[in-house]
């Protein structure tokens, strides 16, 4: 159940962001500034009978929230919320570095997920995830092609959060991305903690993205993106 949840948010991923900082066109990289205090969340709550299996078919769950349209609000929390963000397109490799007042090592049912989008010029499109859970603080890179969802460069991917420093740093070669010549980034952090009992499972999502003042999640369609950035 908490996999599939967790399957549901992550098609909810495609965000919508908005660009504030304005770049040159043709800029190798660029750095964009988040306002504080602008952390979005959600609560999304299951349950199910008592005596019913959880995990069974036959047992529908009752859902007080909307999975792939989660309703957002404002929270005050610190935790995740992302101030400053540097995306570049180096001579061989793509990086995404996010500066957080405060990122703060998952416990148990806890996830911290940074998720970034890109979009080259030659028409490949990924998506590239660093998943950090208590087990693995370190975080879980991965990179999805996004026209057949293949997972791709596995083990080629350089994640490092610093839970001291309050950062999450990605870099991964450009041919991971299809070496476009301009490439595109966005992306955004997610929180996500889940709470589950025999009957009842609360999942509580929150987000931050580096472009935007809160906001909903929305289509792809919304998505705010860097300039076009060339290779450095
Ligand atoms: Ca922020």
């Amino acid at each position: 159940m908490r996999r599939s949840i967790a399957l549901c948010l992550a098609t909810a991923l495609t965000l919508g962001l908005t660009l504030l900082g304005a770049a040159p066109a043709g800029a190798r990289s660029v750095g964009v500034a988040d306002p504080s205090g602008d952390v979005m969340r959600s609560v999304l709550t299951l349950t199910v009978d008592e005596g019913c299996d959880f995990e069974a078919d036959e047992c529908e769950p009752e859902v007080d929230g909307d999975p792939f349209d989660p309703e957002f609000r404002r929270d005050t929390t610190r935790v995740g919320d992302l101030v400053a963000t540097t995306f570049a397109h180096h001579r061989s490799s793509i990086s995404i570095t996010s500066q957080y007042l405060d990122i703060r090592r998952p416990r148990a049912g806890q996830e911290l997920t940074w998720v970034a989008l890109t979009r080259g010029a030659n028409g490949q499109r990924r998506q590239v995830a660093v998943a950090a859970t208590a087990r693995r603080p370190g975080g879980v890179a991965s990179i999805e092609r996004m026209s057949d969802e293949r997972a791709i460069c596995r083990g080629n991917i350089t994640r490092r959060i610093d839970y001291r420093a309050n950062t999450v740093r990605v870099s991964f070669p450009r041919w991971c991305a299809g070496s476009p010549r301009r490439i595109k980034l966005s992306g955004a952090s997610f929180r996500l903690a889940f709470r589950e009992t025999d009957t009842s499972l609360r999942v509580e999502q929150s987000y931050d993205n580096p472009f935007r003042d809160g906001g909903r999640l929305s289509s792809d369609a919304d998505l705010g993106w860097t300039p076009w950035l060339r290779r450095g």
